[in-house]
């Protein structure tokens, strides 16, 4: 009788992340396959048809949030709970993400192989846009289910196109109506998601496993600068209202508020939009966006508080606004379910680290005691289509995942 783990298929696996690896295939090895769309559909479906081939059900909630359940010998207990989202960066890798849905995949096809039946159901969910690069802030889907935001909050956010977030979720339901449909939110007994490190970690230590016990705080703004438009050959600089001059200044005053000789803090500005966009006419309307990180909840607080008076002292001539989508404080992992995970990779060379990508997993924090495995990323490349994890890696975090699932199902 071989258990769960010794079922986990490298070759499977491998297979399934490359055939998604094709929906969304963009040059070098890389994906676009955006939340929401007929392409996360079809993906959607590839994965459908596997979950049911290991004698899973399949069902959908409210937030589009898509559920894979295989009944436990006690099955009105709480199920142990595990996945990731599907959804990619405009030029993201094959791994982010979808490698923690095929994970939970795997092991659902490992129990089926195995013919155990863990006393806890278990249950793989591919949450709705984690990204946030269609629709911003990310992790809508886990957001919703964990209560923290209703999904209709979201329903006015726009995509590049000017299409509503609330009519892509709808069109999505509508197009997956013939699946069951199963209300948003419960509490699972744990949730332990297996992702990829995004970082150099791992491979510059030699390491297979991360057992990852937290993750550091994200704040996201949007600061728009509003000037007056003139003719760039004739309107003299005295005296215009030059949006892109004033975001400059704007830039430059946050890196001097942001720098941080440990390099720990996390400050990125890498979506602009200026209009009315022309070379010959001065800009009066800039959007930038803001992505702030650090593990410290002080530190976050105080940098991301101080963004606001410190564009305002920087910018000369343009009006301000700032925006906060995104507020998510540093978690801590279940030490229970940190100290499975670490038992779990027994065998595999292993250290505990915290996690520089936000992920679905914290917001499953309040709800249940949760926890993370991570494999390595080749070079640490992310969001970017050279990322990289060999298949014996990823089966390594898979089995580990396995044996953690079943340790914490009993
Ligand atoms: O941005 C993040 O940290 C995640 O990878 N979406
Ligand atoms: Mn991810
Ligand atoms: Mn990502």
């Amino acid at each position: 009788m071989r258990s769960v783990a010794e079922c986990v298929s490298e070759a499977r696996q491998w297979d399934r992340l490359m055939q998604l690896a094709k929906l969304g295939a963009i040059a070098g090895d890389g994906v676009n396959r955006p939340c929401l769309s007929a392409l996360d559909r079809e993906a959607r479906r590839l994965v459908i048809g596997w979950a049911e081939a290991a004698g899973a059900a399949v069902s959908i909630d409210a937030a589009a949030n898509l559920w894979f359940r295989v009944k436990g010998a006690d099955d009105s207990a709480a199920p142990v709970l595990t996945g990731s989202h599907m959804d990619s960066q405009p030029e993201g890798g094959r791994f982010d993400g979808i490698y923690g849905v095929v994970a939970g995949l795997e092991v659902l096809s490992a129990l089926h192989d195995a013919g155990v039946v863990p006393k806890r159901a278990v249950e793989v969910v591919a949450w709705t846009n984690e990204e946030g690069s269609r629709f911003a802030p990310g992790c809508m889907g886990s957001m919703a289910w964990a209560g923290h935001t209703p999904i209709a909050a979201f329903a006015e956010v726009l995509d590049a196109d000017g299409v509503r977030f609330g009519d892509a979720l709808a069109e999505q339901l509508a197009a997956e109506a013939d699946l069951p449909r199963r209300v948003l939110g419960h509490v699972p007994h744990a949730y332990l998601e297996a992702h990829i490190e995004q970082g150099p970690v791992l491979e510059n230590e030699g390491l297979d496993i991360g057992v990852v016990t937290g993750i550091q705080g994200s704040r996201w703004f949007t600061v728009t600068l509003t000037g007056e438009t003139a003719h760039a050959g004739t309107a003299p600089l005295a005296g215009r209202k030059d949006a892109v001059q004033d975001m400059v200044r704007a830039i430059n005053a946050l890196n001097a508020l942001m720098h941080d000789p440990e390099d720990v803090l996390r400050f990125t500005v890498a979506r602009v939009t200026v209009a009315p966009n022309s070379s010959n006419s001065v800009a009066n309307h800039v959007r930038f966006s803001i992505d702030l990180r650090h593990p410290d909840r002080d530190v976050l607080l105080s940098k991301g508080d101080a963004i606001e008076a410190t564009i305002r002292a920087a910018v000369r001539d343009c009006g301000v606004h700032l925006h906060e989508w995104f507020h998510a404080m540093p978690v801590a992992f279940d030490a229970l379910v940190v100290d499975t995970v670490e038992a779990a990779a027994a065998g595999y060379r292993s250290r505990r680290m915290a996690s520089g990508a936000f992920h679905d997993a914290q917001f499953a924090v309040p709800i249940a005691p949760s926890g993370m495995i991570f494999v390595p990323s080749h070079k640490g490349i992310s969001h970017n289509p050279a990322e990289y994890t060999s298949p014996s890696q990823l089966a390594a975090g898979t089995r580990v995942l396995a044996r953690s699932l079943m340790a914490l199902a009993s």
